[in-house]
C-alpha cells in the first residue's frame, strides 16, 4: 500500500514541475517578444557635463582633471577606507566618504581649485575648471540637440 502511495506522490510532484517548468518557459518566451525598455541603458561614463574622479590607493586619479564649467564632478572611493574629498580653500567638502561611496560637485565657476583627503594630508589633487563656452561652439548658446540634425 506504502509503495502505491509514493508512486502516487511522485507522478503528482512530476506533473507539478512539469506544470511549473511549462508555464516559467512560455512566460519568458512572451516577454522575450516584448520590446524591453531596459535595453536602451545608457552606459553612464563620460556623458556632457560629468566627470569622474577615482580614489583607489590612497589617491586621487586622476591628480589633475581638467572639466569645463558647471561639470559635476564625481568621486568613488575604491579603497577599503573612509576618505573626504575637501577644497583647500573650503569651496567644497565632502564629509567622510565611506569605502565604496560616492560624492558630487558641481563646478560653476572657472579656476584652479585644489583639494585634499582631511584623513591623509599626503592625499592631494587639484580640479582645473576652464571658460564656459569652448571656443569652437556656435553662436546660438542653447541648441537643443535636433534629430537629424
Ligand atoms: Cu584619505
Amino acid at each position: 500500500m506504502k509503495k502505491s502511495t509514493e508512486t502516487r506522490s511522485k507522478i503528482l510532484t512530476a506533473v507539478i514541475l512539469f506544470s511549473i517548468f511549462f508555464i516559467t518557459y512560455s512566460c519568458k518566451k512572451s516577454s522575450d517578444m516584448n520590446p524591453s525598455p531596459g535595453s536602451n541603458t545608457p552606459g553612464g561614463t563620460g556623458g556632457p557635463g560629468t566627470s569622474a574622479v577615482t580614489i583607489q590607493g590612497m589617491a586621487f586619479s586622476p591628480a589633475t582633471l581638467t572639466v569645463a564649467v558647471n561639470t559635476t564632478v564625481t568621486w568613488t572611493n575604491k579603497d577599503a577606507i573612509t576618505h573626504t574629498v575637501t577644497s583647500d580653500s573650503g569651496m567644497f567638502d565632502s564629509g567622510n566618504i565611506a569605502a565604496g561611496s560616492k560624492f558630487s560637485y558641481t563646478f560653476t565657476t572657472a579656476g584652479t581649485f585644489s583639494y585634499h583627503c582631511k584623513i591623509h594630508p599626503t592625499m592631494v589633487a587639484t580640479i582645473v575648471v576652464g571658460s564656459t563656452t569652448p571656443s569652437n561652439m556656435p553662436s546660438t548658446p542653447t541648441s537643443p540637440s535636433t534629430p537629424g540634425y
